[in-house]
């Protein structure tokens, strides 16, 4: 087989560049190690930046979004037993995001793609990629007994902090910075009407809480947890009881809890690999950085890596030029590092630290307590929020 661009991995970064390109007509082939249900079945992102939104109209797959999304202008930071709205739209110019889960995206995507008549190669086993340094790579997998070759121009590593797109780069040529944290996130997911039109990230004593949502009536909530937690430590009952413990009086007693159907343990941790490009291989999204879901970034840098590596790969492909693509990896990992700063300073802003102790907490205190009663602050926390820039 033969295609202009091998993309592995089809979670939302591979499916949305496939998408760009599908729509420019240029040949892509997607190839993922597991099955599309089983894509299907994980629970992720929920926060969309205009930008990915704009991205999801370009590829035309943004209808049902559109339909069913949450559009939100602020968001609350509970502390000292009080919520404190961030009113995002006032204070940048109107931006919002969008609540709407990566799983939905990802749906759309799928159909999209599948509409379009594009190739998408489910369980292909061993995926590995060849000779990215020269000018005519080519990937192998396996699949019905038989190892598959295909021949391409680039190749896009959109297969996850665990793929081997990365790994497949010898360590000489590539740097990376990890940070990670000592704690993870317990998330539930449960057919009941969210505490609060809008999200409310809480800083506590016992430790962070998040209560978001996927519609008025399925929510997402998270409470921080040891990494030592196992999901089956959690109950239903011992979840909510931690949940109402950490929000202001209000929401605790407004709180609706029920049955979870889908729970969840995630562990926290800030990862960028540098260069993002490696001869004609280039990663993007989760393969090339980790951000703590913290600051709702994870996905949305996914879609400005596919933004930049998709306006490389069309300029080529018009003329020949090769500028856009060699300026990839620069000009992607210069909104990379804002994204995981923004996400790390939210991440040590909300959380408890073994060390935060009674001095830490008053010093969050401090920050937050400046943060909502500063114009000044407020304001950079908005933009970093709403999304920076492509
Ligand atoms: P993905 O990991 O989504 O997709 C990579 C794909 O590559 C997968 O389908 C995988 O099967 C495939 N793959 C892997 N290895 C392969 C191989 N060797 N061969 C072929 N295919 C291979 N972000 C937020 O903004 N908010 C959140 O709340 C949030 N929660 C998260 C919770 C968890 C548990 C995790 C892991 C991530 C979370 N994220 C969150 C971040 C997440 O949304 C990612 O940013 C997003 O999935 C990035 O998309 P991709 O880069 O496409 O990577
Ligand atoms: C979610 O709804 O899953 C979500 C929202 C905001 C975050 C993280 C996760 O910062």
């Amino acid at each position: 087989m033969r295609t202009q661009v091998a993309i592995i991995g089809s979670g939302p970064a591979g499916l949305l560049l496939g998408q760009l390109l599908t729509g420019t007509g240029i040949d892509n082939v997607i190839l993922d190690r597991v099955s599309k249900d089983y894509i299907l079945g994980r629970v992720r992102a929920g926060v969309l930046e205009e930008g990915t939104v704009r991205l999801l109209d370009e590829a035309g797959a943004s209808e049902r979004l559109h339909a069913e999304g949450l559009l939100h202008s602020g968001f609350s930071l509970a502390f000292d037993e009080r919520n404190h709205r961030i009113d995002l739209a006032g204070l940048t110019g109107g931006k919002h995001v969008t609540v709407y889960g990566q799983t939905e995206v990802t749906r759309d995507l799928m159909h999209k793609r599948e509409s379009d008549g594009a190739r998408t190669i489910y369980a292909a086993d061993n995926v590995a990629i060849h000779d990215f340094g020269l000018n005519r790579p080519f990937v192998t997998y396996e699949s019905g007994g038989r190892t598959h070759r295909i021949d391409c121009d680039f190749i896009a590593g959109c297969d996850g902090f665990h793929g081997v797109s990365r790994r497949s780069v010898p360590e000489s040529a590539i740097g990376t910075f990890e940070r990670v944290y000592p704690f993870g996130w317990r998330g539930v997911l449960a057919e009941v009407p969210p505490v609060s039109h809008e999200l409310i990230y809480a800083n506590h004593p016992r430790g962070f809480a998040l209560c978001s949502m996927r519609s008025a009536t399925r929510s997402r909530y998270y409470v921080q947890c040891s990494l030592d937690d196992r999901v089956e430590d959690w109950s239903d009952d011992r979840f909510w009881d931690e949940l109402r413990r950490r929000l202001p009086k209000e929401d605790a007693e407004a709180l609706t809890t029920g049955p979870s159907f889908e729970k969840s343990i995630a562990p926290l941790r800030s990862f960028v690999a540098e260069p993002m490009r490696f001869g004609r291989l280039f990663l993007a999204g989760d393969a090339a950085h980790i951000v703590p879901p913290t600051g709702a970034k994870g996905l949305n840098l996914a879609a400005s890596d596919v933004h930049y590596l998709f306006e490389g790969l069309r300029d080529h492909y018009a003329d020949g030029t090769m500028a856009a693509l060699d300026a990839y990896s620069q000009r992607a990992l210069q909104r990379v590092w804002k994204a995981v700063r923004f996400s790390w300073s939210m991440t040590m802003l909300l959380h408890r630290f073994p060390d935060t102790g009674a001095f830490g907490q008053k010093i969050q205190h401090a920050e937050l307590d400046y943060l909502v009663h500063s114009r000044a602050a407020s304001t950079a926390l908005a933009e970093n929020y709403v999304g920076l820039p492509f």
